[in-house]
């Protein structure tokens, strides 16, 4: 173990000074054990220790997988070495031919072994177990190279795993330290980090399936936030954004996750429907430029409806273009958004320029921003990487950017909302590719927090009953996901 804490401290798979991480944290460690694949001494040298720590703890397996991505060459050389069949978990299952989630010989019953470089929440492996799980394998332990003693083990244990660590963050440290490659004080303000510094709530997401993970450094249960907990308690989050924080409350005080997506083509139309069903919905969604007869003293009378009934107002605009261009499409032209809207969304195709673009109008405003994670229309690419870049943008920006159009959750951070468009209970789809789920489906089953509805209610024979049975759908999916994830 020596010699490897030392060699792993050489090629910088261990790194200490101030880092960023993804959260926005400052971090006095880091780790990037990716880089151990361009030595393959290393390489083998380290899979050779997570195989004995399995043996030495009396695993007994039938097939091996390593957490994607990292322990995939890990992994491989165990299952090549020990000549044990080896698994691979997709991230997300293909768009054509299978759609397997799991490649290589499935035998229900049979026991998988997962093997993963680092663990912090275990939540990397929860998710990989889940996906084994659900093709009918059984997973009973997992080997990890480094155990950042975060609570990863407890909440491992809570779901029927054990963890097995050939080292774990404390004793690195003492190995680096006894070699001279750190001083006392690192390992003083390391040790300070991971014992302060408390994790957020870790999702899991399978499937489209979420359920909410938290532990704390300790490995104690942490108090559950996010889908875990009420709207109005994420509207007290410490640092929400305002946006964000009224939105919830508006959501508790009026028992209503339904966003009307107000797709009229007259003003007077509009701000009937506004008035008619503002108090069954938390936000009316618009696309201004569908306005045959539009004028800004449309919003005017639109914003005071809004104040009257208590919801936001969100233009559905869908920014897609360089940072100079929308920040003159956000704050000028014909519809002078900003000036009116409460928050707008954005595609990431452009990179972050989009959002800082929209940010220099709308930061000062007091105004947030969707970005589009996941779309609902046949054939969308917004899948896989592109999904996971939207919420790694999301955080970057989360100062301005308040959450996702989704079609599910695809963020664990409590204080990102979902939005989820395409939802309809009397059809599946339309001509024009749009394709429905029912408000259970988005709420429950996909851990979304806010349902757009459009032509469900604008088609109805009567808008304002279809805008209630909505609202009560929704609602109800709400209060059962929250008892069920409570129990
Ligand atoms: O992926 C998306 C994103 C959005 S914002 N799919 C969507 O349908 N939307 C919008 O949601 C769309 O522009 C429309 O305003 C609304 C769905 O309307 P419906 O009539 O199909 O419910």
């Amino acid at each position: 173990m020596e010699s490897l804490a030392s060699e792993l401290f050489q090629v910088q798979a261990v790194k200490f000074g101030s880092f960023v991480l993804k959260s926005g944290i400052s971090s006095p460690v880091y780790f990037d054990l990716r880089v151990i694949v361009s030595h393959p001494t290393l390489l083998n040298q380290v899979s050779d220790l997570l195989w004995k720590t399995a043996q030495n703890a009396g695993i007994k397996c039938n097939s091996v997988c390593g957490v994607p991505y990292t322990a995939l060459p890990l992994a491989t050389i165990i299952c090549s070495t020990n000549k044990i069949p080896m698994l691979i978990c997709r991230k997300e299952a293909k768009n054509y031919g299978t759609r397997r989630l799991v490649e290589g010989t499935i035998n229900p019953g049979e026991i998988c072994l997962i093997i993963e470089d680092v663990v912090t929440s275990g939540s990397s492996v929860l998710e990989t177990a889940e996906v084994l799980r659900q093709a009918g394998l059984k997973v009973t332990d997992a080997v990890v190279l480094l155990d950042r003693e975060q609570g990863g083990g407890a909440r491992l244990e809570e779901e029927g795993i054990r963890l097995h660590s050939v080292c774990s963050l404390s004793t690195l440290l003492e190995i680096l330290h006894g070699q001279g490659n750190i001083d006392s004080e690192i390992v003083g303000s390391v040790k300070t980090f991971i014992r302060k510094n408390i994790l957020p709530a870790v999702s899991r997401r399978v499937n489209g399936s979420t359920k909410q993970i938290n532990t704390q450094p300790d490995g104690t249960a942490a108090k559950k936030p996010c889908q875990e907990i009420s709207y109005g308690a994420r509207a007290q989050l410490p640092g929400i954004h305002p946006i964000t924080a009224r939105l919830f409350k508006i959501m508790e005080k009026k028992q209503t996750n339904l966003c009307l997506a107000a797709d009229v083509t007259n003003s007077k139309e509009l701000l009937q429907l506004a008035d008619l069903l503002g108090s069954e919905i938390c936000v009316l969604k618009t696309h201004v430029d569908i306005l045959n007869d539009f004028n800004l003293d449309v919003l005017k009378d639109l914003r005071a409806i809004a104040d009257k009934h208590e919801f936001l107002i969100f233009e559905d605009r869908k920014f897609a273009d360089i940072g100079n261009t929308v920040k003159h499409q956000y704050e000028g032209g014909v519809y002078r958004i900003a000036s009116w809207s409460d928050f707008v969304n954005a595609h990431v195709v452009p990179g972050p320029g989009v959002v800082k673009g929209l940010k220099e109008v709308g930061l000062s405003l007091n105004r947030g921003c969707l970005l589009i994670a996941e779309m609902s229309s046949e054939g969308s690419l917004a899948t896989g990487d592109y999904t996971k870049a939207a919420v790694e943008l999301a955080e970057e920006h989360s100062d301005f950017v308040i959450g996702f159009i989704s079609s599910s959750n695809v963020s664990n951070r409590v204080e990102f909302i979902h939005m989820t468009p395409g939802v309809q209970m009397q059809i599946a789809a339309d001509n024009l590719g749009q394709q429905y789920l029912s408000p259970e489906e988005v709420i429950h089953k996909k851990a979304s927090d806010i349902i757009i509805v459009g032509r469900g209610i604008l088609s109805a024979k009567d808008c304002v009953e279809a805008a209630k049975t909505y609202k009560k759908a929704g609602w109800a999916a709400y209060t059962s996901r929250l008892s069920s994830d409570n129990n």
